[in-house]
């Protein structure tokens, strides 16, 4: 079940630019730098009360963040919802007619593991269900 949004993620061409951003302008500490293989992302988090903000630059040109920079330019990419169960919301989704990007969970961020929904059936939201790991 969703429970909370866990984060906002907003794609960036440089974390090396936007980070001082986030710290000098906003007083926001960067929790830290990952990368994500399997989304070809790297990633800085900044808690802002229960909710984090994801900078997201691209590791490669056929990274989704590459192309949505392309066509659409800096600015927010996603909102992920935290639940106790993707698998189960993925599911639920699906009943509900929503087209899935991911069948099943994969590793994100965090020790997490995220799913995707289309933006073009949830409203032109892309969607995330993330769950920390057991
Ligand atoms: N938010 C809203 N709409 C988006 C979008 C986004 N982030 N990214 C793409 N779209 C829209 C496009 O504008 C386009 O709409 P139009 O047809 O009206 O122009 C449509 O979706 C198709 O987009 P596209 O440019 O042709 O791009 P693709 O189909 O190649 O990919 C998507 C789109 C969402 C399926 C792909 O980006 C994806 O699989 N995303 C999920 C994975 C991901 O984003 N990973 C990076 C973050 C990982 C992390 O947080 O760890």
């Amino acid at each position: 079940m969703i429970g909370k949004i866990d984060h906002i993620g907003i794609a960036v061409p440089s974390l090396d630019e936007a980070i001082p951003l986030y710290e000098k302008a906003l007083g926001l500490e960067c929790e830290g730098i990952e990368e994500v293989v399997e989304q070809k992302v790297k990633t800085a988090f900044f808690a802002v009360g229960e909710v984090h903000l994801e900078l997201l630059e691209p590791t490669s040109p056929e990274s989704p963040v590459a192309k949505f920079l392309e066509k659409k330019g800096p600015g927010i990419h996603h909102i992920a919802f935290g639940t106790d169960n993707v698998t189960t919301d993925l599911r639920v989704a699906a009943e509900a007619g929503v087209q899935l990007i991911d069948s099943a969970p994969k590793d994100g961020a965090g020790g997490k593991e995220i799913a995707f929904l289309h933006p073009k059936s949830t409203l032109g939201v892309l969607m995330e269900l993330c769950q920390k790991k057991a």
